[in-house]
């Protein structure tokens, strides 16, 4: 019998490439989706229609809609990944984050006990370095003081607590992840890393002059989403239940990501200034970028804008990724920074092309149809 995955999510950056990983594993993978009035799905897309791949509407803010399809499905392991996960926008929206990010944890947990599923079901919550926040140490690792600082991190707080009070009071089989930041050519495009990957192509291609961020100084350990989502199922498979740290153990600062996406798009950038008046300037081009009549040396192609800056902000996370390496042979450094950057900036550099390409075939037929009109 092959076992039968829930993931919440399922759309999301992670959940697209644990829905392939699971899927080649020989598992029924069901997801829930939410309705919307646009297409959301291109994540998960080439997945439709593949046998065992199967979407289902629920919300994570919706109890009676997660208790009968925790029912229906009768999965043998839950991955929770859903989330408002924009912790920018958690200050903008922190009661919806509360509820999602929180709450929503407990509803997933009660809708396998309501089906009676709690000795059978094991379940992954997508816990977050976010927790470390204001940091009390670094490296950070699973014995780490928690000091969320943001309304995201102390919603994910309550997640990890549930999470180890169902564990504890139930004997249920539910583990965190805490998963430092991963990113990848599918990451949203309004984190730091796919917005700069991004920019770096459109600038390369004459089709953006300027990339305005927020703090250059913050500190991140990234690593690629591909290589965790294995890690959200090696935890499920342990034989206890246990909570993991997941990181590379190499830290880079925004600055850094930003000057080696130039670099992969042709362009090499110099800094100057400090703060709100730092600038990233045009020290030189690659050959083919040197002959063009886009970006030119000089030019200020990276600029601060304090709009990105938040009202509190986690500036220095490295994550030590021991146990994970000990306990469950996972390999944190399959993809190196350098590679990831590498991949992102590559794959942007041809999307940016190809949605030119498609945004000339749209001016094609939107010529065409104000031409002809819509009944002739
Ligand atoms: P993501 O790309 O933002 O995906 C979030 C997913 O949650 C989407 O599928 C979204 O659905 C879904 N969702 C949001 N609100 C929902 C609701 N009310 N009901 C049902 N589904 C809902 O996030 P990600 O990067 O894949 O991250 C996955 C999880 O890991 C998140 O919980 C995140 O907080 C956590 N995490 C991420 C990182 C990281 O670096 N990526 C690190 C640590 C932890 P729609 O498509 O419909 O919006
Ligand atoms: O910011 C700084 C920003 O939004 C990283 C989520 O997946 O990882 C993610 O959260 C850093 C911060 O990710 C801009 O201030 C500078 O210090 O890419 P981010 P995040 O906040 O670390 C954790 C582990 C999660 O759990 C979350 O779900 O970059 N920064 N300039 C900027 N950030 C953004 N977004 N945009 C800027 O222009």
């Amino acid at each position: 019998m092959a076992k039968i995955a829930l993931i919440t999510g399922v759309t999301g950056q992670d959940g697209s490439y644990l829905s392939e990983f699971l899927l080649a594993k020989g598992y029924e993978v069901h997801g829930i989706i939410r309705r919307s009035s646009v297409d959301y799905r291109e994540r998960i897309a080439h997945l439709e229609g593949v046998p065992h791949f199967h979407l289902h509407y629920a919300d994570m803010s919706d109890s009676m809609s997660l208790v009968k399809l925790v029912g229906k499905v009768q999965p043998d392991e839950i991955y929770n990944l859903a989330a408002q996960s924009h912790v920018q926008v958690s200050f903008d929206a922190p009661e919806f984050t509360a509820d999602v990010d929180a709450v929503g944890v407990l509803r997933i947990l009660e809708a396998v006990r309501t089906n009676h599923l709690e000795k059978s079901c094991r379940i992954y919550q997508a816990s977050t370095s976010e927790l470390y926040g204001k940091v009390e140490e670094v490296p950070q690792n699973e014995n780490t003081p928690f000091h969320p600082y943001s309304p995201y991190a102390v919603a994910k707080l309550y997640g990890y607590w549930i999470i180890k009070e169902y564990r504890e009071a139930y004997n249920m089989f539910c583990c965190s992840g805490i998963l430092f930041n991963h990113e990848s050519e599918r990451r949203g495009e309004t984190f730091v890393t796919r917005k700069i990957t991004l920019a770096a192509a459109r600038i390369a291609q004459g089709k953006q002059e300027r990339l305005y961020l927020g703090n250059l100084d913050s500190l991140r350990d990234w690593g690629y989403a591909k290589d965790y989502v294995e890690c959200m199922w090696l935890i499920l498979q342990h034989d206890t239940p246990e909570d993991f740290v997941i990181a590379t153990g190499v830290q880079h600062t925004v600055r850094e990501f930003a000057t080696l996406a130039f670099h992969h798009a042709g362009i090499e950038l110099r800094w100057e200034g400090k703060g709100i008046d730092e600038k990233g300037i045009v020290e030189s081009l690659s050959p083919a970028l040197a002959q063009g009549k886009g970006v030119q040396i000089g030019d200020v192609v990276v600029a601060v804008s304090p709009d990105f800056y938040r009202p509190t902000d986690v500036v220095n996370l490295l994550g030590d990724p021991s146990k994970a390496k000990r306990e469950l042979g996972w390999n944190p450094q399959s993809t190196t920074f350098e590679q990831l950057v590498e991949l992102m900036v590559a794959h942007d550099m041809k999307k940016i092309a190809a949605d030119d390409a498609a945004a000339e075939i749209r001016k094609v037929n939107l010529a065409e149809y104000l031409e002809k009109g819509v009944d002739k």
